[in-house]
């Protein structure tokens, strides 16, 4: 089953700066620790990022199409755009909304999300460790 990692803008610059708030993990690294517990899972995991919105938009009704399980960290996205939550709210198959920080003890306009209401759930804070526990939850509604 394919399981489809989708990171939002600036998540490229993992591990190059603010180590105290996203830890030292590079997206190179991310993208590699995503792919080795997939394969450990039995899942075919496709990690992307992109800054446009569009894009986004576009992975998520791929995602829909083909009801394919979503790991989506929206970054800044979560926290406005509707655009982006319009197209959770048609997947057909389990959505985890992950973060790396936790946005709850950050500036106050992180602590709403828009993507949380229509997600399965949500892990926040647990650094990149967060994507792993989401590929191991969707491992349990196989
Ligand atoms: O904690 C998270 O995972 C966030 O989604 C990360 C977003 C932020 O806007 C959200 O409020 C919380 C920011 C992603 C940018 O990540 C960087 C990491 C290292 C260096 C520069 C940017």
């Amino acid at each position: 089953m394919k399981v489809l990692i989708l990171n939002g803008p600036n998540l490229d610059r993992l591990g190059t700066r603010e180590p105290d708030v996203y830890g030292r993990t590079t997206y190179a690294d991310l993208v590699e620790m995503c792919e080795a517990e997939g394969r450990d899972l039995g899942f075919e995991v496709e990690v992307r990022q992109t800054a446009h919105e569009g894009e986004m938009v576009g992975w998520l009704h791929e995602a829909a199409d083909a009801s394919t399980p979503v790991v989506l960290n929206g970054a800044a996205w979560t926290h406005y755009s509707i655009a982006v939550r319009d197209a959770c709210s048609q997947l057909t198959a389990p959505l985890v909304e992950v973060h790396i920080s936790n946005i709850h003890q950050r500036e106050e306009f992180r602590h709403h999300s828009v993507i949380s209401a229509v997600a399965s759930g949500v892990i926040v804070g647990l650094g990149v460790e967060g994507y792993l526990l989401a590929l191991r939850w969707l491992s349990l509604k196989k």
